[in-house]
């Protein structure tokens, strides 16, 4: 049966743009989040999120009535979860927001839907969301993996989003899917709702399978930033610009390292390895190695910005940027914000802090002695030590008689032309 009506559940960074394109293409969605004010601003056109033309989407979607925001979830054809799963304390995988969200839908699933799972899952999540489907509803008969052609009243997939913040509504269209199945039928049943607005190519198989494909790609990018970082902390004391290094191995035809810089953030590559190691802890050395060396990045800024001429003498400092990567607005497990309380810790100067994407410094920063929210201009006149921390397009363009005659830490290598 075509799906008339999706439910997505979670309207975030993936959540939003993928109700929004889905409803371009025709399909009734309903968003749910539990935040009441991202509902009414997305019934107001307005999303809650910055991210290249989702304004528009979002706008046009929801005045031609094809998208509409509410707290609870509602009956539809497939349900879309996109919550989020943050790990706990100890680095275990927290997987309450994906069970509230499963309970949620629970009472208005019925016979013939879809059940997709898009938020990045430890390995056996999935199946997870079956168990918990089915101790809410046993009137319904949902898939058991290990009973291959079993019958089943639901599907139930993983289909993980691959999405590049800043690039979203691009790469949700473009980029290829694996989608896993939790039954037989129940992969090819997502490829046929998804294929209303995809244009890559959709590889299907099992769910535990691609539970773990999605976890690989984003600990493969980690372990090579941290081998790009490791050559940092071997080429700085020995006074070789490691971008050199990179840019000249990369020349071969089987090499293709990544950039070094202040360490890695955001809520997926800071965070899924540590899914793959929770699996398995005593067999993922490497990968646990990798969120070491990247972690302890942002310490080894502070230390050389500590270390600066002008610094030592009492001069203020610039830290440019705060969000975790170029011209978005997500702080989430910013090496950023880290580099700038380690500096906290060596240091008594004043740290000015640039971010145009925020009014306010977030909790951990606000507190800090000494450490104030500034606008660029008072920033770069008024410091002796200039940091780029993120290398936003707005700091990019900063001439270069701006900075002329201060110590400057370019941690991106966004100056060094
Ligand atoms: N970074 C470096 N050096 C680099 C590349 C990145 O230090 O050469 C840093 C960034 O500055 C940032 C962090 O790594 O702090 C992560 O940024 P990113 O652009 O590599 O990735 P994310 O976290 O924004 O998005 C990733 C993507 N995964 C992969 O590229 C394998 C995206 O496709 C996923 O959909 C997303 O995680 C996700 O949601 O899982």
């Amino acid at each position: 049966m075509p799906v008339e009506h999706v439910c997505v559940i979670g309207l975030g960074y993936v959540g939003l743009p993928t109700a929004a394109v889905l409803a371009s293409r025709g399909i009734r969605v309903t968003g749910v989040d539990v935040n009441q004010k991202t509902v009414d601003s997305i019934n107001d056109g307005k999303p809650h999120i910055i991210e290249p033309d989702l304004d528009m989407v979002v706008y046009g979607a929801v005045s031609t009535g094809q998208l509409s925001a509410r707290t609870d979830p509602v009956e539809a054809d497939a349900f879309i979860m996109a919550v989020p799963t943050p790990f706990t304390d100890d680095r275990q995988p927290d997987l309450s927001y994906l069970q509230a969200a499963t309970e949620a839908i629970a009472p208005v699933l019925k016979k013939g839907d879809l059940v997709v799972v898009e938020s990045t899952v430890p390995v056996g999540a999935t199946r997870r969301v079956g168990e918990w489907l089915k101790a809410a509803r046993p009137d319904l008969a949902f898939p058991n993996p290990d009973v291959p052609g079993d019958a089943h009243d639901v599907c139930i997939a993983h289909s993980p989003e691959r999405v590049l913040p800043g690039r979203v509504l691009l790469e949700l269209v473009r980029n290829d899917r694996v989608i896993g199945g939790l039954g037989d039928d129940c992969a090819a049943c997502t490829k046929a709702l998804y294929a209303v607005a995809v244009e890559g190519d959709m590889h299907l198989t099992t769910a535990s399978t691609a539970e773990l494909v999605k976890l690989s790609e984003n600990a493969f990018r980690d372990v090579n930033i941290a081998f790009a970082n490791e050559l940092a902390n071997v080429a700085d004391p020995l006074g070789i610009d490691v971008r050199d290094v990179v840019r000249f191995a990369n020349f071969h035809p089987r090499v293709n390292i990544l950039n070094p810089g202040p360490g890695v953030g955001g809520h997926c590559i800071a965070v899924d390895p540590w899914f793959i190691a929770a699996s398995a802890p005593d067999r993922t050395p490497l990968i646990q190695t990798a969120r070491r060396v990247n972690d302890e990045r942002p310490a080894a800024i502070a230390e050389q910005v500590a270390s600066l001429p002008s610094v030592a003498a009492g001069g203020a400092i610039a830290c440019l940027g705060l969000s975790y990567k170029a011209d978005i607005d997500d702080l989430r497990e910013s090496p950023s914000v880290h580099v700038v309380e380690e500096l906290r810790k060596r240091v008594e100067n004043p740290i000015l802090v640039v971010e145009p994407h925020i009014s306010a410094l977030p909790d951990g920063l606000s507190e800090l002695d000494g450490v104030t929210l500034s606008a660029l201009a008072e920033a770069l006149s008024r410091a002796d030590a200039i940091v780029l921390l993120t290398d936003h397009k707005v700091f990019i363009e900063v001439p270069p008689q701006d900075i002329a005659g201060k110590d400057v830490v370019d941690t991106r290598g966004a100056w060094k032309a």
